[in-house]
């Protein structure tokens, strides 16, 4: 079939109002009069990268029509908005996404293939925005996506970062970080606003008076400010004409020169204080799940939710409406606790600036945010010192005093035979050097408190938060995470997207439950066939790119098994690796015993400062330096790192993935999204009873997923009657072979000690991770995997039902979730 027919095959067809033609010229002829009047070049010679900023801003003249008109609607219809506050949006690339979501993909081929270049070859250049680190910054786009495609009335906030977190190269087997400079060239997704510039303020001094009332009031002056300008990014939802946008501020210098020193003939020194005050929005901080406790970051949290609340209320402001219809006409989703200060912020602003009294601005704080927890790891929870507070955010510091002294009172009051819950939920903990816990800020401050699995909304229940629970026992709610089908299926996995729609109609893009009409499919012989080839081709597309990258060549016919996230102990990719040791000295030992061919795929970033997560990094390598190398091994065993793991990189693997491991120590990981992403495409999970694995095992069923080891409570009721790796590496012989090789040059000739931190955590350091506790079942599970493997029928039957039973876990439905059961809005279509 022709590329125009398969698209019409696999698209909703576009609705009359939403068709290109509606505009009177076409994407092609549009994108050549951008590369002369807005590029500024030739447009009688093309190359590539014309084309592709042609077409950039072709698209994003249709985008800001879309977006301008439904701007007008929400203040028309006086519709509530949300506002989505995170430090992290990871949207990948743009081009295929929007070209989808106008169903303009057919004209930007066409337009192309006339002048000798591929969609596919110019959107392998496109540059992606790294502002995030992982699973966090991922689910905010993945949200972004679904509120346009729902039509929900939202904007996202974030951090227009100049550096996104650090290229990844592997030099010598070892992780080096490069500077991402993503601007280098200019984006013309995002649209700079210039004029919308607000102060924002950092130290100074808090001046008292009294006003009329006779009032204690508050003015928080002095300091230094630094300007917040807006970029916005637009997001179209998926063929309904709808358009969002995320607003990322940028810092820019309050003055240009400090004129004084200017004056003074110290050039320099004045340009200096214009660059510091330009660092706050220059890098993402890089680590996933452990706060660094810098003073910039704090800058960097405070800097884009001052700018965000200043933006909200100055919205709010020309409704004319008094403020208890605040809540009424917004709500503020946190994520996580890096946009907390919000609520103090808000506070500022209603008493010192509004002149509100505490109780109205209370009440209308209390209304307005709704917060989402992310993580239990007691090392991530998010504190700052006082001292800095008070120094960096003075005014924030006696609102916070003011919270908590209130709060402490009323549990006093309600809690009279329990001295010690003050202190537990205080909002500043106790000691020499107190510090502000911000979850307590940000429960206090909310209405809704909402985990992001079962397990792990439990676990916020029953442990982290259990004393709150009885505090405020209608706030906790969990919303289980999703990922959007737009992006994790539709486009990553095109032919089985073809399948889809020849199956089933188009509709499953923005319907995922549509997919469990596949359960019929399962035994027609054709389509099993059909989606076996499907995943073959996927799966040779990566071998070409493993190929290319590593040098090393894989067998499309073997098991493509695959690790892919952050490096985190919690995560567990030494248990992998282990395995893969144990696996290369079995098949050394007995050559004649015939195995499935496998091929082991690892990829993610360690944080720059996290040790051990870069040694075992290093240690993968270094296993598959020498495996890769072994001819007794090599047509069985490979191990592949592939270098700087992004979405772009995701969208490649996943749908090329035949297990996806999924092995965090239980209770250790929030959900999991790229769990959801590999099941989604037809991988069987090989995992813990951690996160969303156990929803992904109740909708696709136990048969069809690999669950293995101690579950939560296992892992806290072996910890308690005392857990001893000794004893593990003692009494399993095959696995102290494992240790002892990583423990020994084997890996790294010349150097024995290379691993020895590896070695010693696991054993004389306890294995706080239940590595050894869990690796026997671990084994067993692998060795079913390799012996279902081979039963082919068996094998697609169970992959066809994953994709049948993941529905549920499309962003769509979270979305959905989200705005019946916390932000009370609705859809403006
Ligand atoms: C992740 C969780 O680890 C993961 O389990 C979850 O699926 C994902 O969030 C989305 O809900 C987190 N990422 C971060 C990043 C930082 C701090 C805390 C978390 S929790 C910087």
């Amino acid at each position: 079939k022709e590329v125009k027919d398969y698209l019409r095959l696999l698209d909703k067809p576009l609705d009359e109002s939403e068709a290109p033609e509606a505009r009177n010229s076409a994407l092609g002829e549009d994108a050549l009069w951008h590369v002369l009047y807005s590029l500024g070049q030739d447009n009688t010679h093309l190359t590539e990268r014309k084309c592709y900023w042609g077409l950039v801003l072709a698209v994003r003249d249709r985008m800001l029509e879309k977006w301008s008109e439904v701007q007008r609607r929400y203040y028309k219809n006086d519709d509530k908005r949300l506002y989505y506050l995170s430090l992290e949006f990871l949207p990948g690339k743009f081009l295929r996404g929007n070209l989808l979501a106008l169903g303009l993909e057919n004209e930007a081929h066409e337009f192309l293939r006339e002048r000798g270049f591929s969609l596919d070859e110019i959107i392998a250049k496109e540059c992606e925005p790294g502002l995030g680190n992982g699973g966090l910054g991922r689910l905010a786009s993945c949200y972004m996506d679904s509120m346009a495609t729902y039509g929900l009335p939202a904007y996202g906030y974030g951090i227009r970062y100049s550096y996104g977190l650090f290229r990844q190269e592997i030099r010598n087997g070892q992780q080096v970080e490069q500077p991402d400079n993503w601007l280098h060239e200019g984006t013309h997704w995002l649209i700079p606003r210039p004029y919308k510039l607000y102060p924002v303020r950092f130290y100074g001094t808090v001046y008292e008076w009294l006003d009329d009332n006779g009032i204690l009031r508050h003015d928080w002056r002095g300091g230094d400010l630094v300007m917040a300008m807006a970029n916005d990014v637009l997001v179209p939802g998926y063929r309904n004409g709808h358009v969002n946008s995320v607003r990322l501020w940028e810092a820019r210098p309050h003055k240009e020169f400090v004129l004084s020193s200017f004056n003074a003939g110290d050039y320099i020194g004045s340009v200096q204080e214009k660059i510091s005050d330009e660092n706050i929005s220059m890098v993402l901080y890089p680590s996933d799940d452990a706060p660094e406790g810098k003073t910039l970051r704090l800058k960097q949290q405070y800097f884009f939710v001052a700018a965000t609340m200043h933006d909200m209320v100055r919205r709010f402001k020309k409704l004319n409406k008094p403020w208890d219809q605040l809540p009424e006409k917004n709500v503020v989703q946190l994520n996580e606790t890096h946009p907390s200060i919000a609520i103090p912020e808000l506070m500022r602003i209603l008493l010192d600036e509004e002149l509100l009294s505490w109780e109205e601005a209370w009440y209308i704080c209390q209304k307005l945010f709704a917060y989402t927890n992310h993580t239990v790891l007691p090392e991530a929870l998010e504190t700052w010192t006082v001292e800095l507070m008070e120094q960096l955010l003075p005014r924030h510091m006696q609102i916070i005093y003011e919270i908590n002294r209130r709060f402490l009172e009323d549990v006093r009051l309600h809690f009279r035979d329990e001295p010690d819950l003050p202190s537990r939920v205080s909002l500043i903990t106790a000691g020499p050097e107190p510090r502000v816990r911000m979850s307590h800020l940000a429960i206090v401050g909310s209405f809704s408190v909402n985990g992001v699995s079962a397990l792990h909304t439990q676990i916020l229940r029953d442990r982290v938060f259990h004393d709150f629970i009885r505090i405020f026992p209608d706030r906790f709610n969990n919303k289980t995470n999703g990922v959007t089908p737009r992006r994790w299926l539709r486009q990553c996995n095109v032919p089985l997207s073809w399948l889809l729609s020849e199956h089933l109609g188009c509709g499953w893009v923005t319907d995922l439950n549509q997919l469990e009409k596949l359960r019929e499919l399962v035994d027609v012989e054709e389509f099993r066939h059909d989606w076996e080839q499907c995943r073959l081709t996927n799966k040779k597309r990566l071998a070409d790119y493993i190929e290319k990258m590593n040098g090393i060549t894989v067998n499309p016919h073997s098991i493509f098994d695959v690790q892919v996230k952050r490096f985190h102990e919690y995560k567990r990719q030494l248990l992998n690796i282990l395995h893969i040791i144990s696996l290369y000295n079995n098949i050394r030992k007995k050559p004649e015993v015939k195995m499935q061919p496998c091929t082991f795929i690892f990829g993610g970033k360690a944080a720059p400062s996290y040790r051990m997560a870069k040694d075992i990094i290093y240690l993968i390598n270094c296993v598959a330096r020498r495996v890769n190398s072994d001819p007794h091994t090599r047509n069985f065993l490979k191990v592949i790192f592939l270098a700087n793991y992004n979405v772009s990189l995701a969208q490649l693997l996943v749908p090329a993935t035949d297990v996806s491991e999924q092995i965090s120590t239980a209770g250790y990981e929030a959900s999991g999204t790229g769990n959801m992403k590999f099941a989604l495409n037809g991988a069987l999970t090989l995992g813990t009873r951690d996160g969303s694995n156990i929803e992904i095992a109740e909708r696709v069923g136990d048969g069809n997923i690999y669950l293995f080891g101690l579950c939560e409570q296992e892992v806290i009721d072996l910890r308690r009657r005392g857990y001893d790796p000794w004893d593990i590496y003692k009494n399993d012989s095959e696995l102290r072979e494992v240790l002892d090789m990583i423990n020994s040059d084997q890996f790294t000739p010349g150097d024995p000690t290379a691993f020895s931190s590896i070695f010693n955590s696991l054993l004389s350091g306890g294995d706080p991770f239940m590595i050894l506790a869990d690796y026997r079942a671990y084994v067993e599970a692998h060795k079913r995997i390799a012996h279902e493997y081979v039963d082919r029928e068996l094998w697609i039957k169970k992959s066809i039902m994953n994709t049948a039973g993941m529905g549920f876990f499309s962003s769509d439905r979270a979305i959905k979730e989200y705005s019946e059961g916390i932000w009370d809005i609705a859809p403006d279509v």
